[in-house]
């Protein structure tokens, strides 16, 4: 792995970028070179829209480039860099996805029996299966649109809070559901909680334990953590600061929290490094056999044109350049997230921004995708530029989040 710094310093932006030759392998060498400049230009962009700041990794056969932009602590006034740690929201759905087809590889789950079979207390629904859960189409609400429905409030009464999965599950259940299971697409935490538990209760071993010896320890992730319910974030990480509904008052620092709210469908923490090397890893087959590997990269279109699509736990985006790119999204009080990478994993990018409950700075973010597999600027970033034309992705349009 080549790294050198090549120490492009703008106005906004440092960016710390490996220029390094062409990389070797066939399906990067037919990609376009990344665009760093194009990546300095998402980010200055998020930052414009209210972003504290952004990084940016990408990791491209034997080059690595590290480029970040503006702070990543307001208070202390220091820099924003590329290997800064953060909460990576809906990307752990991929680290569980991860430790369930592995526990159904080893034959101790199967993808089409009831969720019930496996669960310590039943789903009011006996044909929900685990694949339902692992594709969101189980119908089971997400009962985050009700917990963040004012998103400040909201936060502040689960920030420290402690939740089982059974009590979380419970918060959706009161809901009637989405749709039958099976019958359509509902993105909703809700099944990765049940998922959590479920993996808990055939095998006796915590979600943390699983994580760092089916996943952590084989790839050495040593940025990567899951200490639910601790709040604290280790070593060099990113502040997250979130946006009250009320765009007047000043961002909240949101960086502690127990995230237990999320548990198996948000709580991990970890850095672009580590993230590009999950993803690369994953569909490399380091992590699962082919058979289940082939699973989860078997996709489902999410949107009108095709270009989003989700498979088990993992999402696919078609890019302008015709690639299409392997990973998740995210979004936790404070931070954005886009892990990517190409179906031979020989190309991954990570992104965060350090502020949520912003839209414009999501959408805008997504824009590195672009600069980084197709080395073009995204027409998201140079169009989108208010509230209005944001697009949250998998947030249902019938739900109003205050
Ligand atoms: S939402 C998503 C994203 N996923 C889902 C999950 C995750 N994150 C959440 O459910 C967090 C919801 C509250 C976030 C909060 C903010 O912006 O910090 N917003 C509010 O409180 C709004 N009132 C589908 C976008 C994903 O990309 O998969 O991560």
């Amino acid at each position: 792995m080549r790294i050198k710094n090549a120490g492009l310093v703008l106005a906004c932006c440092t960016a710390v970028a490996a220029l390094a030759a062409s990389p070797a392998g066939a399906a990067t060498s037919t990609l376009p070179s990344p665009s760093v400049s194009a990546v300095l230009d998402v980010q200055k962009q998020a930052m414009a829209n209210g972003a504290p700041g952004a990084l940016t990794r990408i990791d491209s056969g034997s080059s690595s480039y590290r480029i970040a932009s503006g702070q990543a602590d307001t208070v202390a006034r220091t820099a924003m860099d590329a290997d800064r740690r953060f909460r990576v929201g809906s990307v752990s759905k991929s680290f569980t996805t991860v430790v369930l087809m592995q526990l159904a590889a080893e034959g101790r789950i199967d993808l089409e029996a009831p969720a019930n079979a496996y669960l310590p207390q039943p789903l009011p629904d006996d044909r929900i299966t685990v694949r339902h859960l692992l594709s969101h189409r189980s119908g089971l609400w997400d009962y985050t649109n009700d917990m963040f429905y004012y998103t400040v409030p909201g936060f502040e009464e689960v920030r420290n809070k402690v939740f089982t999965y059974q009590e979380l599950i419970d918060l959706s259940t009161a809901h009637q559901p989405t749709n039958a299971p099976g019958a359509a697409y509902s993105y909703s935490n809700t099944n990765f909680v049940v998922l959590g538990a479920l993996i808990e209760n055939v095998t006796g071993v915590p979600m943390a334990t699983h994580y760092q010896q089916r996943i952590l320890t084989p790839l050495n992730l040593r940025n990567t953590t899951y200490v639910h319910p601790q709040t604290a974030i280790s070593g060099s990480y990113a502040h997250g600061y979130l946006r009250d509904d009320d765009t007047t008052l000043p961002l909240v620092d949101s960086t502690e929290q127990t995230v237990s709210w999320a548990q198996s469908a948000g709580a991990v923490i970890s850095n672009a490094s580590d993230l590009n090397r999950f993803f690369s890893a994953l569909v490399t087959g380091k992590l699962v056999p082919a058979a289940q590997l082939q699973q989860m990269m078997t996709m489902v279109p999410v949107n009108a044109d095709g270009t989003q699509s989700y498979g088990l736990g993992l999402r696919a985006r078609k890019l302008s350049c015709g690639v299409t790119v392997y990973g998740h999204t995210g979004t936790v009080q404070g931070f954005y997230t886009y892990a990517f990478t190409t179906a031979d994993g020989k190309r991954s990018m990570t992104s965060m921004a350090n502020t949520s409950n912003n839209g414009t700075v999501n959408t805008v973010l997504g824009g590195t995708l672009e600069a980084a597999f197709c080395g073009t600027t995204a027409k998201a970033t140079t169009l989108k530029t208010t509230e209005d034309e944001t697009f949250t992705e998998d947030i249902a349009p019938q739900i109003v989040r205050h």
